[in-house]
């Protein structure tokens, strides 16, 4: 019996080498939250290049709606990724460890006009923000995520306590 293909997940998730998963899974937990689908790998800019340009090249026809990439020192994996495809890329830099991201962010953010790169903030913020934007995204053409990205902000606001007394 033919087995169906499992649906591609509207967001890819990519990552320059294991090391970077402990800070890319904020994205992950992000998307798991909203009920959104991810695939989530690791291609090298430096290491793999080859995968790069395969993955970068066909993320649109595959079906992927968003491509959240982190990479970490120098970063060139999110601009690479970028400069193959017109699907949105937000750009994750990883905390390093001999500059803590100052590397990965500006060779993430200091694109030149013509091939955008939405940035984030160094480190798990970002990641997580990064989850977030993708989510809002593809809100724009889901209502019903568009709804549970409401819920999520009105839960936020509402664990907030003013008093800073215990
Ligand atoms: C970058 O180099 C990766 O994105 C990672 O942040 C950094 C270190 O990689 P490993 O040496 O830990 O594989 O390409």
């Amino acid at each position: 019996m033919p087995t169906a293909t499992p649906p591609v997940p509207p967001v890819a998730i990519v990552m320059g080498s294991r090391s970077d998963w402990p800070t890319m899974k904020k994205a992950a937990e992000a998307l798991d939250a909203l009920g959104v689908a991810y695939e989530a790998k690791v291609v090298s800019a430096h290491r793999t290049p080859q995968r790069l340009v395969e993955f970068s090249t066909t993320a649109q026809a595959v079906g992927y709606k968003v491509i959240i990439a982190g990479a970490g020192g120098a970063a060139h994996l999110p601009g690479m990724v970028a400069s193959m495809t017109i699907l949105p890329v937000l750009g994750v830099p990883v905390q390093s460890k001999a500059l803590n991201g100052l590397d990965s962010l500006l060779s993430i953010v200091q694109m030149p006009g013509g091939v955008p790169v939405a940035t984030l903030a160094i480190g798990e913020a970002g990641a997580k923000n990064a989850g977030l934007l993708a989510a809002q995204i593809l809100a724009v053409s889901d209502a019903a995520l568009a709804g549970r990205l409401a819920a999520f902000r009105t839960e936020q606001t509402d664990s907030v306590v003013e008093s800073v007394e215990d």
